[in-house]
């Protein structure tokens, strides 16, 4: 799961909780994996309709939205309800990949309106006024399990301290694609390129502070949160509501429950009302349109850390690996693909990023990966969650076509290979990709 072939960081004393091997040793020693507890559904009656684009004020109820069902208006056919301009991003089916040339020109953050979209389903809208977070389980005091959740409402978010971070989402099918194009392999998902990717400022409610005023245990090993958007049917078969089971060390470590990204409300597609944000993290932690979190003194499991977000396949046991945890290593260039480019001297830009540590160089290399020369990094100070900007003075040789590559190592040692081990899922590529230019 990691690229490269350096060691992983040694765990401290005690262990990494938030390490793949401590996430599954702690919680298998407990129980086998099971289905996840049937749980109350929470009643959709309460949830109405907001127009697009609601800022906070109506979401708060003092625009006068009117107020309808859920799911009742036809949705745009992707299930996205922000504009998907063709310059901006690259359908893919219920989702949208953002097109790297769109970063060219931007500052640190990835705007709003490029941000990638990775939906199971759809984009709910959800009445903030009637929205409630519920929060119960064996893990809370004097909270029996699936009786009297524990409710906070957007109002009662809001009123709570508030910390601002910077933190890149990513889907851990991100790059998916080069596991066919560039290594022939066959696998499932959707075809991601490397736009699968974006860097926020999230602003929001520590998980621990809400955990704490519901009555954490020292017994709770595991949280669930569930969001609001409709089941997930997989060919056929409906799997409910997306869930993720994550460790408590890793939900009482740096986790937000975020209602702001860039100085905005959240957006409908990216969580409207409260997300999760749960940095360096696999995209999935990240759970939109948060509606309640199970704490359990017991180990969790759900389709999304049994089936999916495992590696699969030779070299793996048949359940898989652990459940993933930390993303990996990538490096993209903010040119289009298959970009036409004139003969001059000109500088090369992308960014690089990780999620097991700071990006500390970044290497370009114009004639096929023969030879390597360092970047400039642009974001020696960037924040520890988001990417580096770099850039890299560049005369092609003559006209044609030509590829580019860039390769990124993280303060730990983790750096991207020419190759990505395979995996059925086609998870973490973390290889070199090769981006095809034509000079004329
Ligand atoms: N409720 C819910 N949360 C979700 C998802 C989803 O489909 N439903 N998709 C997950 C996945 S796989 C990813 S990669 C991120 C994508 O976040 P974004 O759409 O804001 O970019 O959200 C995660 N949270
Ligand atoms: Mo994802």
């Amino acid at each position: 799961m990691r690229t490269g072939d350096t060691p992983r960081p040694q765990p401290g004393p005690g262990g990494d909780p938030t390490d793949e091997a401590t996430y599954e040793r702690v919680r298998t020693t407990q129980a086998p994996p099971a289905q996840a507890p049937p749980v109350q559904a929470l009643s959709r009656r309460g949830m109405l309709r907001l127009s697009a684009g609601a800022g906070l004020g109506a979401a708060l109820g003092t625009a006068g939205a009117v107020p309808r069902p859920a799911f009742a208006d036809p949705a745009p056919a992707t299930g996205i309800v922000k504009p998907l301009p063709p310059e901006l991003f690259v359908p893919q089916g219920t989702n949208a990949e953002m097109r790297w040339e769109a970063m060219r020109g931007q500052g640190h953050l990835t705007p709003v309106d490029r941000f990638f979209v990775r939906n199971h389903v759809a984009t709910p809208r959800i009445d903030a006024r009637t929205w409630r977070l519920k929060l119960w389980g064996t893990g809370l005091h004097g909270a029996p399990p699936e009786t009297r959740p524990i409710e906070f409402s957007y109002e009662d978010l809001l009123g709570m301290r508030a910390e601002t971070i910077t933190s890149a989402i990513e889907c851990t099918g991100n790059a998916r694609g080069f596991y066919t194009s560039q290594q022939g392999q066959q696998v499932s998902g959707t075809p991601w390129g490397l736009g699968g990717v974006g860097v926020a400022r999230w602003r929001g409610v520590p998980l621990s502070a809400v955990l704490e005023r519901a009555g954490l245990t020292s017994r709770a090993v595991d949280i669930l949160p569930r969001g609001l958007d409709a089941d997930f049917v997989d060919k056929g078969e409906n799997l409910g509501r997306v869930r993720r089971p994550l460790p408590v060390a890793k939900a009482l470590d740096d986790v937000l429950l975020a209602y702001e990204m860039n100085g905005a409300p959240l957006p409908p597609d990216h969580g409207f009302p409260v997300r999760l944000v749960v940095p360096s993290w696999v995209g999935v932690a990240n759970i939109k349109w948060l509606g309640d979190v199970q704490v359990a003194d017991e180990p969790l499991y759900s389709p999304w850390n049994t089936r999916y977000y495992r590696l699969f396949g030779p070299g793996y046991p048949p359940e898989g690996s652990a459940p993933l945890t930390r993303m990996n290593v990538k490096s993209a260039f903010e040119l289009p693909w298959d970009a036409p480019l004139p003969a001059r001297r000109r500088l090369l830009h992308g960014r690089s990023w990780s999620g097991t540590g700071r990006v500390r160089k970044v290497e370009v290399s114009a004639d096929g990966g023969r030879t390597w020369r360092p970047a400039r990094l642009r974001d020696r100070h960037a924040p520890a969650h988001g990417w580096v900007r770099w850039e890299f003075p560049w005369r092609p040789n003559g006209p044609g076509r030509h590829e580019l590559l860039a390769r990124a190592t993280d303060e730990t040692g983790a750096f991207q290979p020419s190759t990505a081990p395979y995996n059925t899922l086609g998870y973490l590529f973390g290889a070199v990709v090769r981006h095809p230019v034509t000079v004329s």
